[in-house]
């Protein structure tokens, strides 16, 4: 059985060393849990930082740490000081973490952080592929590993690659100002499958895909050069049992049984009926929007005062990057807005929040979770938020309310939950009344529906939902791989060439023959193509055709020195070398002036389109045009030419970029047929790119070798991945 690796910034286990001994600290949380339950179940390795500052240690102390986690089937990656502070502090949460959550004016631009986020990411990429082999599969984790999955794919092909963004992906207007777009793009492309926790992620992720690197996506599909990329959204879950047993648990102690922490908030609050607890419980993080809520609960207190002396916000900030100083900042932002707040709102025996900052043990936090009347969350920017669904799952009564930021991924999910604007301290005020006097039998309704849905997609689904996800798009991939031309077809078409008679070679132009350019008047042929077509051409055995939709004169003017046939128009003219041009139909262009004005809207509309008039049809070409809105366009175009062609035996074509309106009962298909019919052939073969080239790819005869460019869905035998592909064949065959 095939492997699969998890690969993290951390590891699964801490080591604690203090200079001479040390241990090894397991991760309880979440995603720690589902993700050991992946490598384990197939046999494979962590790879991840030890947390150990690797000048801190000798080689007899790293060798020792090495074996003990080698039982755990971990393998670590080793940091300096130095790259600690340059990649993870520096470009991973100074850069990235900012700017992916819409903080610019956090983002700090330096190139020596940038070197290091490399040159890590790299010992990252180096570490797994120390331990994985052909056909394994590695799942990539977060913001810290952009490059790796690029890394990796480069050395190792054949390895499957996960990624898994656990942050929001910006907008492409955010995205863009990064001066190292391109290469955290290509480095995320390195995988087959790319994962984000909800859609809004994954549209922002293609939108940069195709404005930045122009490759074609269809559906959730990139294809980027010989490659398909999916990318999906799977929204993360939690240990649901693991929230919902502590909690029933706790609720069958007595009250001597249970923690300190609770003995206090019994006597404070929760023997009082009147007394009603809010709680919020996030890293200190400026995403995370604690002066927002803050500020909203003074507001709420303001504009309600007889909550006053009965309400309390239980605050849980846990330390997080303390080191950097914007977290310095809102550090003392929030003990003075809690100063503030307490002193202007509380009394002797009353304080409306109270505050801790410091991280709890998993038995308190489920207390918290358990006591809370109102969980009160509110990030202005967050990936999913777990901590809303672990309120959820340990609401084991079905009541409480959950107050949520429209901003967070876990929003989404969460339909029952009030949805705030978190720069709305008026709602936020408004929206903890409504909490607060929310009737039992909503509240039950509410959170019941929450809990059947996160029970449903726990970490584990989730984990699972991935992994099997990625077993899918190796069957997309392995579609494109086997009508691939493998060395052994190469060999028996070369056999069967060699041994024909008379052949007929169909060869369609643009995206075969040569790159598509933004301007299609300048894809003209260079020396390499005519070299290649001339040494075709040159055996008088070979019928060599070009079949194409371009207009008749750029492609006589283009092939006016090679004796070659054309065929052009998508087969409305046909040229037999040394002979005139020739129609198989009888066409008019009547059409025309009443479907021009629509297109010529068209172009008004949507800046960087054009039309094309061929002898037989109009063409939109909308390859020079900004892409997602002109594939909007060219749906709504061909919306209503379906409309307006109805009677009129017309064809609406979409192919690379442009739609073309044409008259019907004429293909490259029937054009092909047409042209071969009185010939006695041994060898008939046909290349092309695009969706009319399939018309020949069913017309022509079933021993034809018919080869698609590309890897979209095709009636071809064969597929080849790009113009490269198709030069080199052609030119193994004429040799
Ligand atoms: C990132 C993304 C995304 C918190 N305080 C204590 C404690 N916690 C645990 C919670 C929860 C976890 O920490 C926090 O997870 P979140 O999802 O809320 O937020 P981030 O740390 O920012 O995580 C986020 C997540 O990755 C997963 O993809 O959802 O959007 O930013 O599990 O329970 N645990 C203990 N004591 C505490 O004091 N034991």
């Amino acid at each position: 059985m095939s492997k699969i690796h998890i690969v993290s910034n951390r590891l699964p286990y801490s080591v604690n060393h203090d200079g001479k001994n040390f241990e090894l600290i397991e991760s309880v949380g979440g995603l720690a849990t589902g993700l050991k339950s992946v490598y384990t179940r197939y046999n494979g390795k962590w790879i991840g930082w030890s947390g150990v500052n690797s000048d801190s240690i000798d080689e007899e102390q790293r060798a020792e740490i090495d074996l003990a986690l080698e039982e755990k089937s971990c393998s670590a990656v080793y940091l300096s000081e130095k790259e600690i502070l340059e990649y993870y502090e520096g470009f991973s949460n100074g850069t990235i973490w900012p700017l992916f959550h819409y903080f610019n004016q956090y983002v700090s631009y330096n190139a020596n952080h940038w070197e290091t986020y490399k040159n890590v990411n790299q010992l990252f990429a180096n570490k797994v592929l120390e331990v994985c082999e052909d056909g394994d599969t590695v799942w990539i984790h977060d913001y810290q590993l952009l490059l790796v999955p690029e890394m990796i794919k480069k050395i190792k092909p054949k390895v499957t690659i996960g990624f898994f963004l656990h942050i929001p992906f910006p907008s492409f207007e955010v995205f863009r100002i990064l001066p190292w777009r391109m290469e955290l793009m290509n480095g995320m492309l390195g995988a087959d499958l790319i994962g984000f926790h909800i859609y809004d992620y994954e549209r922002h992720f293609i939108s940069c895909v195709r404005r930045l690197l122009g490759y074609e996506v269809s559906f959730n599909q990139i294809h980027a050069d010989d490659r398909i990329v999916i990318a999906d959204a799977f929204p993360m879950g939690i240990d649901y049992q693991k929230f919902h047993e502590a909690s029933t648990e706790i609720m069958h102690k007595t009250i001597q049984e249970r923690s300190d922490l609770y003995k206090e908030l019994e006597k404070y609050f929760l023997a009082s009926p009147d007394r009603q607890l809010v709680l919020s419980i996030d890293r200190l993080d400026y995403t995370k929007g604690i002066p927002h809520r803050l500020r909203a609960f003074a507001r709420f207190m303001e504009k309600y005062p007889e909550f006053r002396g009965k309400v309390t916000l239980i605050m849980l900030a846990v330390p997080s990057r303390n080191q950097v100083e914007e977290y310095q900042k809102l550090k003392s932002e929030v003990d003075e807005l809690v100063g503030n707040i307490n002193g202007s709102y509380g009394d002797i025996n009353y304080s409306p929040i109270w505050y801790f900052y410091r991280s709890l043990p998993f038995d308190n936090l489920v207390e918290l979770y358990n006591s809370s009347d109102v969980a009160l969350i509110t990030p202005v920017r967050d990936g999913m938020n777990l901590v809303a669904k672990e309120y959820v799952a340990s609401r084991i009564t079905h009541t409480g309310v959950l107050i949520l930021s429209e901003m967070a991924g876990v929003a989404k999910e969460m339909g029952e939950a009030i949805i705030i604007n978190p720069n709305n301290e008026d709602e936020i005020a408004d929206a903890l009344k409504q909490a607060l006097t929310m009737p039992v039998e909503e509240q039950k309704a509410r959170i019941s529906n929450m809990q059947e849905r996160i029970q449903r997609y726990s970490v584990f689904k989730w984990a699972n939902d991935f992994v099997e996800r990625i077993d899918k798009v190796k069957t997309v991939q392995n579609d494109f791989l086997a009508k691939k031309i493998s060395s052994a077809v190469y060999a028996n078409i070369k056999m069967k060439y060699k041994k024909a008679g008379k052949r007929a070679i169909f060869l369609d132009y643009d995206g075969t023959l040569t790159s598509f350019h933004k301007n299609p008047q300048n894809a003209i042929p260079n020396d390499e193509l005519f070299d290649i077509l001339n040494k075709l051409i040159s055996d008088p055995q070979n019928i060599v055709t070009i079949i194409s939709g371009r207009d008749r004169y750029t492609l006589e003017k283009w092939f006016k020195d090679v004796p070659i046939n054309l065929i052009c128009e998508h087969g409305v003219w046909l040229k037999k070398q040394g002979q005139e041009w020739d129609t198989i139909t009888a066409v008019n262009n009547d059409w025309m002036p009443m479907i021009r004005p629509t297109l010529e809207r068209f172009v008004d509309r949507t800046p960087g389109t054009f039309i094309e008039e061929k002898n037989y049809s109009l063409v939109w070409h909308y390859r020079k045009a900004e892409q997602d809105q002109s594939e909007i366009r060219a749906n709504e175009l061909k919306d209503e030419l379906r409309g307006l062609t109805g009677n009129l035996n017309l064809e609406i074509m979409e192919g690379s970029k442009v739609i073309e309106v044409k008259n019907g009962g004429v293909n490259k298909g029937i054009a092909a047929m047409h042209f071969i019919k009185n010939e006695q052939l041994d060898f008939i073969m046909a290349i092309g790119d695009d969706w009319t080239d399939e018309f020949m790819f069913k017309e022509l005869p079933n021993d034809a070798y018919t080869i698609k460019v590309g890897i979209k869905h095709t009636a071809a035998k064969y597929k080849v991945e790009n113009v490269e592909a198709v030069r080199s064949f052609l030119k193994g065959l004429a040799d």
